[in-house]
C-alpha cells in the first residue's frame, strides 16, 4: 500500500477504470458474481436490444427496479474518495461505466468523468434520437411504475410501455447501452484526445470491474501504452479479467469502500 501511495503522490496524470464493485459497498448489486441473478434471469442477458424487443415490459421492470434502487442508495467512501482526487489533481480522469448516478451526487467533477454506458435516469426512443431527462422522465417512470402496480399479471405488459412523443413510432427504453450499441461517440472522442494527448498516464486505476466488457477494458492497455502503472482494486481473490498485471502493478483484494479512500487518502 504504502508504495503504491508514493507512486500516486509522485503521478501527475492518472486514469481510473470504474466498474459495478465500485457502488456495490452502496448496496447495489454488480452484473457478475453473486448479485446478477434478477428474479431467475440473468442481467447480461436483460442488458441487450434483443432482450427489450422481445419483452419490453420485462426489461422495463428491471430498470424500474435499479433505479428506484440506486435513488435510495447513497455514494459510498470509494465515490466520495475518487471525486476528492479529481478536485486534487487536474489530470485525473475517471471512466465510469455505472449508470447509478452515485459518482455525480459524490460531487465529482463532470468534466473529469465521462459515462460510457449511459444513465438509469434518462430515457430514449428506440427509433429517433429523441432523449427524456428531469421532470419529464419521471412522469414516464411514475406512469410506468402505476402500470406495473395495476397489472392483473404482476408484470409489466408490452402496451404499458410509452410510445416516442416525438416520432410517434419508437418505444421508450432505458437511456443505457445495451451489448451491441455503440457508445456515446463524443464521450469516446473526447476520452481519445484525452490519452493522445497525455505524454504519459503515470497511474490507471481499475476499481470493481471484471473487465469483460469492451470497450471500456481496453482503455486498461491504451494506459500501459502510455507506460501506467496498474492498481486493481477488486473484492476476488485473484485478477478477475485478462488485466495481464504486470510486476511493477498492484492488486489490492478488498472491498473497495474500504480500499479505495485508504488508497488515496
Ligand atoms: C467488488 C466489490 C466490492 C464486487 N469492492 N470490488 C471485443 C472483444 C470481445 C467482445 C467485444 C469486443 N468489442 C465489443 C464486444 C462485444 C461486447 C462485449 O464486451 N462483450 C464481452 C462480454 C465479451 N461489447 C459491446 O457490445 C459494447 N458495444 C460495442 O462494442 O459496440 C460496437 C459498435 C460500434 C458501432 C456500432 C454498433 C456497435 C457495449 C457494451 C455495453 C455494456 N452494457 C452493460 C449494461 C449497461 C446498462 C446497465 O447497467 O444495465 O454495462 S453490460 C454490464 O457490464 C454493464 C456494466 O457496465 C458492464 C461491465 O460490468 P462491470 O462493471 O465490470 O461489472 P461486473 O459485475 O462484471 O464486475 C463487478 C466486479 O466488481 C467483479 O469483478 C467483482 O468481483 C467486483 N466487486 N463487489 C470491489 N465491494
Amino acid at each position: 500500500m504504502s508504495d503504491f501511495q508514493i507512486h500516486l503522490t509522485e503521478s501527475p496524470r492518472i486514469l481510473a477504470l470504474l466498474g459495478a464493485g465500485l457502488s456495490a459497498p452502496s448496496g447495489l448489486p454488480t452484473f457478475r458474481g453473486a448479485g446478477g441473478l434478477w428474479w431467475m434471469h440473468d442481467a447480461k442477458q436483460l442488458s441487450t436490444p434483443q432482450a427489450f424487443d422481445e419483452n419490453p415490459g420485462l426489461v422495463w421492470e428491471f430498470y424500474l427496479e435499479r433505479r428506484a434502487a440506486a435513488k435510495e442508495a447513497r455514494p459510498n467512501a470509494a465515490h466520495f474518495a475518487l471525486a476528492e482526487l479529481a478536485r486534487r489533481v487536474p489530470e485525473f480522469n475517471a471512466i465510469s461505466m455505472n449508470i447509478d448516478g452515485l459518482s455525480e451526487r459524490a460531487g465529482h467533477p463532470p468534466a473529469q468523468i465521462s459515462f460510457l454506458h449511459g444513465n438509469l435516469f434518462s430515457i430514449r426512443c428506440t427509433t429517433c434520437p429523441h432523449t427524456i431527462h428531469d421532470e419529464a422522465a419521471e412522469a414516464i417512470i411514475a406512469a410506468l411504475t402505476t402500470a406495473l402496480a395495476h397489472s392483473s399479471t404482476s408484470n409489466l405488459s408490452a402496451a404499458s410501455v410509452p410510445t416516442c412523443p416525438a416520432c410517434h413510432t419508437g418505444l421508450l427504453r432505458p437511456g443505457v447501452v445495451w451489448f451491441g450499441e455503440a457508445l456515446p461517440s463524443a464521450t469516446l472522442a473526447s476520452l481519445y484526445a484525452w490519452i493522445e494527448a497525455a505524454p504519459s498516464i503515470d497511474t490507471m486505476l481499475v476499481i470493481g470491474t471484471s473487465a469483460e466488457v469492451y470497450p471500456a477494458t481496453a482503455y486498461i492497455e491504451a494506459a500501459r501504452k502510455k507506460l501506467a502503472r496498474v492498481a486493481v482494486v477488486n473484492i476476488e481473490q485473484e485478477d478477475p479479467g485478462l488485466l495481464g498485471l504486470e510486476e511493477q502493478d498492484w492488486y489490492f483484494q478488498g472491498d473497495a469502500g474500504d480500499l479505495v479512500p485508504e488508497m488515496l487518502k
